[in-house]
């Protein structure tokens, strides 16, 4: 199994699908190809046939965007989603609802994990979202959490959805109260996540068009 990737530091696509692969114990290869250089585009198509990334390669299936990837791997692994009916639905809405939506957030607090943007990025839409997630993580904590210390107990794709939410948050000051801030502290205590920041950290090419405030 191969998983085509862009920058750590950048690419939030990249990490949910790179994430939930971890968490599903899959031994994959890991192709990290650098975004918005010479070439990229290139290197990006010969494996994803929507020339993005992340795409999955298995015994040469390509299975590209991070939603149908991670739906791939819990196939796979079901750990990936609750057992459950009631909370496997509402992982999958709440996945999908971070899949599909939050474009203020998305688009001025972009993830970028090297820097401190602490206090930039708000705006009365963005902060409505950020409210918006805040109220999904108490939710789902306080509905279906109870056997662990993530969304629906056990780390799921859910968790893998909003993974980048939680660096966006460390990078521009966001702290969620109450048991979403005890949440978003797991998740950047998390071992993957840290395996991902600390690889982001070591990165060294920069995209000036992502770094928003400097
Ligand atoms: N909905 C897609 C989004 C993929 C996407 O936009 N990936 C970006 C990087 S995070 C990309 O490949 N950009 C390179 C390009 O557009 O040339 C997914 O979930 O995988």
């Amino acid at each position: 199994m191969k998983l085509i990737i862009g920058n750590k530091n950048y690419s939030s696509w990249s990490l949910r699908a790179w994430i939930a692969a971890r968490a599903g114990g899959f031994t994959f290869e890991e192709i990290r190809i650098p975004l918005f250089i010479p070439g990229s585009r290139e290197r990006i198509l010969s494996h994803s046939p929507s020339g993005k990334v992340p795409c999955l390669i298995d015994h040469g299936l390509a299975v590209w965007d991070s939603l149908a990837i991670g739906e791939y791997l819990a196939e796979r692994a079901p750990q990936l989603l609750p057992r459950d009916v009631a909370a496997r639905a509402v992982a999958r809405a709440v996945t999908a609802e971070m899949h599909s939506g939050f474009q203020n957030l998305r688009s001025r607090m972009t993830m970028n994990i090297r820097k401190d943007y602490t206090g930039h990025g708000h705006t009365p839409e963005v902060d409505a979202e950020i409210a918006r997630i805040v109220a999904i993580w108490k939710d789902c904590r306080g509905r279906f959490g109870a056997g662990g210390p993530y969304l629906f107990g056990s780390f799921s794709l859910a968790d893998a959805a909003f993974a980048p939410v939680c660096f966006r948050f460390k990078t521009y000051g966001v702290k969620p109260d109450g048991v979403a801030g005890e949440y978003f502290a797991a998740m950047l205590a998390n071992p993957w996540m840290k395996e991902w920041e600390a690889a982001a950290l070591a990165e060294t090419e920069a995209i000036p068009a992502e770094d928003l405030y400097g």
